[in-house]
């Protein structure tokens, strides 16, 4: 796949659009609204998708491999640029919304040599902006020296991913945002891998302890493929084609219209389960490896990773005895991990922070330090075994639904109902470990599965970082609609409910592309 962000059509060229089908419309508004505003039409417009994520919950930042797909939902920023004078201290972003009801414009001023100032307290959709420019403006500054200076900018976005809706609105943005950021300043052809990994500690800057599965998702992303994504050894991802089935295989993503935002909810949600994971593989780590088995600690949002505890069990422990380990497969290292979580991690009810520090041989101070001081988390206990058995069992769910995708078996069959069923089944497990072990899901949610399943749906479970937001189904082409009436019957019939939120709230969704630049002038 090519390895740099494409760069789509000359928009001038065609303008007024008639060329983006039904998107068109909405890229035609973008375009006049920006010389509404600013008095010119905008030199490119730079576009990331959201996602769906068909496998592979909250392993990511344990840095095990998921399997996304973009949606065609996605953040639109339309862009100008102008150089700064030689005189100027400071360069200027005017933003503006074409939502300005719910997103009002504003100004922000960066000095040449300072930093962009975020306050991640605050919800303000500028942030994701502002996170965007951060991380692009540091990547820019590293590889054109200090005498560099960045161009004015001129914005105005068009987001159509829900926010707060599961789909990642926020991927979409702050890729689009870094990506605008370096077009904008002539850094192309902009490499998809330096832009994903920009994306994703940019994103953290906005109070969040992310894994890096939307932003991979976001850029990487091709039209007509899943895309599966590994975070070791490096990032790297690559698209994956759902084989040919009958009944035909649809994804039917349904709306919870529960909202959980990440800046408020961070310390009992988010943000406590990528300490408790983290926790859970310093644990592992001080029981089960040799004694001076030291973790990377480069990797994953807090530097310890249960991807991590696993490489070192199997395959670096210190005085190493692993060599014999290495005949496993994946299936069966993953197998034997989930075995001796459970012998190792026995506390159902969770452990405090003294018991844990004991075992890592720390002080709690020190542990709080280490594990406890990026993001506020609150919790009286962790509860580890819960966790790291979510984490494994669902990192096996990813290689074995992977597994069945690649394997020729079933093509050409007249009736492929089982292999559809098993990648269901597999989706359902998934659903059943967020409700019960990860804790993530919500009684929407399990109900909305509950009928999805009743009404034909192979799978069907929570989809993104859950407690709320959006659900994923995998329904044979023949029964989505009643997949829909049922759920319109049994969900949102008794839901206040705006127009818009009612015609978005279950949609068919087909793997979308990812990031691309399209130039007006
Ligand atoms: P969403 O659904 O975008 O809030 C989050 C994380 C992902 C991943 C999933 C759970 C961000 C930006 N994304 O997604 O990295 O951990 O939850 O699998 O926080
Ligand atoms: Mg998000």
């Amino acid at each position: 796949m090519p390895s740099s962000v494409p760069v789509a059509g000359a928009l001038a060229d065609i303008y007024p659009l008639q060329a983006l089908g039904p998107e068109a419309a909405r890229w035609n508004k973008l375009l006049s609204r920006f010389q509404d505003t600013y008095g010119r039409l905008p030199a490119f417009v730079a576009r990331s998708p959201g996602r769906v994520n068909i496998i592979g919950e909250h392993i990511d930042y344990s840095l095990y491999s998921v399997l996304p797909m973009a949606i065609t939902s996605d953040a639109l920023l339309a862009v100008s640029a102008t150089p700064t004078a030689d005189d100027a201290t400071a360069f200027t972003v005017r933003l503006a919304n074409v939502h300005d009801a719910r997103f009002p414009s504003k100004e922000v001023q960066v000095p040449l040599d300072g930093d962009v100032d975020i306050d991640a307290t605050q919800f303000e959709w500028t942030n994701y902006f502002k996170s965007g420019l951060r991380g692009a403006l540091a990547l820019l500054r590293r590889k054109r020296g200090p005498n560099w200076r960045p161009c004015h900018l001129d914005v105005l976005m068009d987001g159509n991913v829900p926010v707060g809706g599961g789909l990642s609105s926020s991927a979409a943005f702050v890729s689009a945002s870094a990506l605008a950021v370096l077009a904008a300043n002539q850094e192309t052809p902009i490499d998809k891998k330096e832009l994903t990994e920009l994306a994703i500690v940019s994103e953290r800057a906005v109070g969040v302890n992310s894994g890096g599965m939307d932003q991979a998702a976001s850029v990487f992303s091709e039209q007509g493929s899943a895309l599966f994504v590994s975070f070791t050894p490096q990032l790297a991802a690559r698209p994956v084609k759902f084989p040919p089935t009958r009944p035909e295989l649809c994804f039917v993503i349904a709306q919870s219209f529960v909202a959980s935002n990440k800046q408020v909810t961070g310390p009992i949600r988010y943000n406590l389960r990528v300490v408790e994971v983290s926790l859970a593989a310093a644990y592992l780590n001080a029981v089960l490896n040799p004694p001076g088995t030291e973790l990377p600690t480069d990797a994953g949002p807090l530097g310890t990773s249960l991807q991590g505890f696993h490489d070192a069990f199997f395959y670096h422990r210190s005085g190493s005895d692993s060599a014999a380990a290495q005949t496993l497969s994946k299936e069966e290292e993953l197998g034997n991990l989930v075995a001796l979580t459970k012998e190792t991690l026995t506390q159902e009810e969770g452990y405090t922070e003294e018991e844990i520090a004991k075992v890592l041989n720390l002080s709690v101070p020190d542990l709080e330090q280490r594990f406890l001081s990026s993001f506020p988390v609150r919790a009286e206990r962790f509860k580890l075994r819960q966790r790291a058995l979510h984490v494994f069992t669902e990192a096996l769910r990813v290689v074995k639904f992977l597994t069945y995708l690649e394997r020729p078996l079933h093509t050409g069959a007249s009736d492929t109902t089982p292999f559809n069923r098993e990648l269901g089944a597999l989706m359902n497990e998934t659903q059943d470990s967020c409700r019960d072990l990860f804790e993530c899901s919500c009684p929407e949610i399990d109900h909305i599965c509950k009928v999805a399943r009743a009404a034909g749906a192979y799978g069907s479970r929570l989809t993104g970082a859950g407690w709320g937001g959006c659900s994923v189904h995998l329904v044979p082409a023949d029964r989505v609609a009643d997949v829909r009436q049922a759920l319109e019957r049994e969900y949102y019939a008794d839901k206040e409910l705006t127009q818009e939120q009612r015609e978005g709230a279950v949609v068919v969704s087909r793997p979308a592309g990812g990031s691309a630049l399209y130039y007006v002038e």
